[in-house]
């Protein structure tokens, strides 16, 4: 449990700590030769347009399952940023696929614990076939996103969560 507090705490000052480069740099720039600063974030570009949204498939080819450690992949593939589309794909229900599902818990203690009283359900065991479900970093905030099946057991046993921080895109000038 410590170490799982531990982890979830060094993603957030990550996350913090990217913020703060970003808004640094910004800064720097005008009062500094900028072909001394490499682009920052590394979604960023040095002029007015904003980069587009992406699709990022949540586990990458692995897609959604039992036993990947989805914090590594969400560290891995970050930063995120706020428009940005996660696609949870996961097979329907079948004799062969335990059915998944995405909920999305409302807290860190919620997140560690696996705790899914509070949680909201936003896609179903079905919503992930096909083109896979897609959800819309909308807002600037930590998500929580976990499995919700066997009342947490997914979540706690099989590693089916991982938490995002989007970044704001606006901070290239
Ligand atoms: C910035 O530094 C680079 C590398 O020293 C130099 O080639 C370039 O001319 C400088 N640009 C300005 C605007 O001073
Ligand atoms: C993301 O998916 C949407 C529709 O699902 C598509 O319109 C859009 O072009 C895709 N964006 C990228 C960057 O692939
Ligand atoms: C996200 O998209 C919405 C709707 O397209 C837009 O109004 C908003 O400015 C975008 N936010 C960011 C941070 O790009
Ligand atoms: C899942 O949600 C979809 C869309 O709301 C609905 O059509 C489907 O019946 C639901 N499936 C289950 C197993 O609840
Ligand atoms: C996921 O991998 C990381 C890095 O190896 C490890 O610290 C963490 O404990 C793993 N998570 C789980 C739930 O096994
Ligand atoms: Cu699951």
């Amino acid at each position: 449990m410590a170490s799982t507090v531990a982890h979830g705490l060094v993603l957030i000052v990550a996350a913090a700590s990217m913020l703060t480069v970003a808004m640094a740099n910004r800064g720097w720039s005008y009062g500094f030769n900028y072909t001394f600063f490499p682009p920052i974030p590394k979604h960023g570009s040095h002029n007015n347009n904003l980069n587009p949204p992406n699709n990022i498939t949540v586990g990458g080819s692995d897609n959604w399952h039992f036993g990947f450690n989805y914090s590594v992949w969400a560290f891995q593939n970050s930063p995120f940023y706020v428009n940005d589309t996660l696609v949870f794909k996961y097979d329907p229900p079948s004799a062969k696929v335990f059915p998944h599902s995405v909920y999305l818990l409302p807290n860190l203690w919620s997140y560690l614990a696996c705790d899914l009283s509070k949680a909201k359900m936003i896609a179903n065991s079905t919503q992930g076939g096909g083109e896979g479900f897609k959800f819309v970093l909308k807002k600037w905030q930590p998500h929580y996103f976990a499995c919700g099946e066997r009342g947490g057991l997914h979540c706690r046993d099989g590693n089916m969560k991982f938490m995002v921080m989007p970044l704001l895109r606006r901070w290239n000038y």
